[in-house]
Order: C-alpha cells, then sequence, then structure tokens
C-alpha cells in the first residue's frame, strides 16, 4: 500500500465561499457526528489525528469577501485552499492517509496540490493519479466560467489551464503542485458547460460520462479508468475527489445543486470499494454535503457519503 492505512489523517474543510449558497461548512461535521471514525477505528486498529480548518477560524485570517476580475470571493477561496493544501500536505508528506471532509468543491485546488506536492517529494517526481467524481467537471477558467464561482474551476487551476490572474488569488500554486493531466481521470459527469466540454475535448482529459456509466457499466468503467492513471502497472498514487453530487439526488439531496441520473449508491461503492482494492489510493476528498439543503432529508445524504468513505478505507 502507498499510504499508511494504520493511520488516518483527518482534515475538515470547513469552507463553503467557493459556492453560491452557504451550508457546505456544516458537512464535516454532519458527517463526524456519525460515530463514523470512532466505529472504523476501533474496528480496524487504527489510529486518528483530526485538523480542522474553517471560514469562522480568526486564526485563518481570510481577506475580505469582495467579488473581483469577474470572480465570486477569490482571495478569500484562495487564502483558504492555500492554508489547505500546506495542512494536506504536511499530512501526506510522511505517508499518511489524508482524508479530507468539505466544504465546497474549491477546497479540492488545496487538497489535490498538497497531494500532488507531497507525492513528488516522497516518490522523487513521480506524477499523482487524479480521480475526479462528479456531476460536473469543475475546469471552468476565469474567462469561460458563467458563475464566477470557483468551485467549478478547481480542476483548471490545478491542471494549470487556468492561471493566477492576479496577485492574491492562487498565486501560491507552484509547479509542484499541479498535476498531469495525463493521470487524470472524470467518473460521472453529466452537467458540463459548453466552455468545459470544449477544454475537455481539445486536452483529451478523460472521461466517463453518466452515459457511458450506464452503456459499459460501472466494472468495465473502474476498469478503463484504473488503467488509465496506472496503465503502465508502476503503482501510481491515486487521489479521489469525491463531489457527493455525483450521486443520484434519491441517494444525495443534501448537496447544493442535485443533477438527475446519477451514480446508484451502489454504483458509487463500487467506485470507491475499486480504489481501496487497488492498494494505490493515497487521499480521500468527501465534499458539496450541504445540511441546510433537503434538511429532512440529511441523513439519508450523510448515510452515503459514510459508505462512500468506509468503502474506500476497506472498513
Ligand atoms: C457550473 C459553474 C458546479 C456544483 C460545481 C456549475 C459548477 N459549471 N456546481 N458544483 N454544484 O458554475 O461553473
Ligand atoms: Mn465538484
Ligand atoms: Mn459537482
Ligand atoms: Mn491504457
Amino acid at each position: 500500500f502507498l499510504a499508511d492505512r494504520s493511520h488516518l489523517a483527518i482534515v475538515a474543510a470547513k469552507f463553503s465561499c467557493g459556492a453560491p449558497r452557504a451550508g457546505s461548512e456544516k458537512g464535516p461535521d454532519a458527517i463526524i457526528k456519525t460515530g463514523i471514525f470512532d466505529n472504523i477505528a476501533s474496528r480496524a486498529n487504527l489510529t486518528l489525528s483530526f485538523y480542522t480548518s474553517s471560514q469562522d477560524d480568526a486564526e485563518l485570517e481570510l481577506p475580505s469577501d469582495q467579488d473581483e476580475s469577474g470572480l465570486k470571493r477569490p482571495r478569500e477561496v484562495s487564502a483558504a485552499a492555500a492554508h489547505i493544501s500546506d495542512s494536506v500536505y504536511q499530512r501526506a508528506r510522511p505517508g499518511n492517509f489524508v482524508l479530507t471532509l468539505g466544504g465546497d468543491h474549491s477546497i479540492g485546488v488545496g487538497t489535490v496540490s498538497g497531494t500532488s506536492k507531497a507525492i513528488r517529494e516522497r516518490f522523487s517526481g513521480r506524477d499523482l493519479g487524479v480521480l475526479w467524481i462528479d456531476a460536473h467537471a469543475d475546469i471552468n477558467t476565469p474567462e469561460t466560467s458563467l458563475s464566477g464561482r470557483l468551485h467549478g474551476m478547481p480542476v483548471a487551476f490545478l491542471s494549470g489551464i487556468a492561471k493566477s490572474p492576479k496577485k492574491g488569488i492562487f498565486d501560491w500554486l507552484e509547479d509542484s503542485h499541479l498535476i498531469n493531466m495525463k493521470k487524470f481521470v472524470y467518473i460521472g459527469l453529466r452537467d458540463v458547460d459548453e466552455a468545459e466540454q470544449a477544454t475537455i475535448a481539445r486536452t483529451g482529459i478523460k472521461a466517463f460520462t453518466m452515459e457511458d456509466v450506464k452503456r459499459f457499466g460501472i466494472e468495465k468503467v473502474m476498469d478503463l479508468a484504473l488503467d488509465h492513471i496506472d496503465h503502465i502497472g508502476d503503482e501510481t498514487p491515486i487521489h479521489a475527489s469525491y463531489d457527493i453530487d455525483s450521486l443520484d439526488p434519491e441517494w444525495a439531496p443534501s448537496t447544493g445543486f442535485s443533477v438527475a441520473s446519477g451514480l446508484s449508491l451502489d454504483e458509487g461503492v463500487y467506485v470507491a470499494k475499486r480504489l481501496y482494492q487497488s492498494g494505490n489510493l493515497i487521499a480521500l476528498d468527501l465534499v458539496e454535503i450541504n445540511p441546510d439543503v433537503a434538511t429532512s432529508q440529511l441523513n439519508v445524504t450523510v448515510e452515503a457519503g459514510c459508505k462512500l468513505i468506509k468503502s474506500a478505507l476497506g472498513a
């Protein structure tokens, strides 16, 4: 195994400034409150360490949240992501498995950049593999975005397709933070903007849409996805960034913007199990659970999230 599975570092990233509505900053507590980690630790002989990074945390000193360059709250989102990047890096560098609970998906700039840098250092320059499981492609740039929301852009910044538009806005990203898009795969796409589709086609990013899942089946899609990331079989370390909205609204109603015809919970769990079985999973994000949406069914969403986490950890 590429990460130390006897120690789990849990980062609670309580941020929602990258999304149009607040609430996902309460996602981490909704998961933690279930007692899932006590159960996992007692059953799996696992030690845990928790780290919280919150938008209400005075220690963070987030800059003021003014809109700029067509972006919504870019300095706040950039500063939070930089902080999370370093937190994840510090934990992944010695070989811990890092689980980050979001939060909106703008924190993905932080989590993936943190593991990317750590993996390059741990394995002398090796590139990270990334599985992005999402209804959305999150690959808008400041120029193409119709919403200006940063949770629709993390993949663009991580790949270098989007550049820092101004001093203080994602100018902390170094080359070692960026990812090799040849080792990047999407699963679950079904709500992709036109400009994003053009970017994916132009750059040849591997993408399995929900249509592909329906046509080939999730088993075949995972065979192809894992083979794409690691086709020479040299144990490429994998970071999975799991947006809960990849699941069908039936299983994940409490999220910012549900999109019909998503992954069934069984399919979602299968993806997580295959990641565990690969032996190469070194980090997992679970993002965009919003307790303020469909609150009466929050337990459905949280239970689904817990199943994904447990499956990815082999618990
Ligand atoms: C749209 C945008 C989005 C959710 C990400 C949507 C982005 N493509 N929505 N996650 N829930 O604003 O860029
Ligand atoms: Mn997303
Ligand atoms: Mn999404
Ligand atoms: Mn191949």
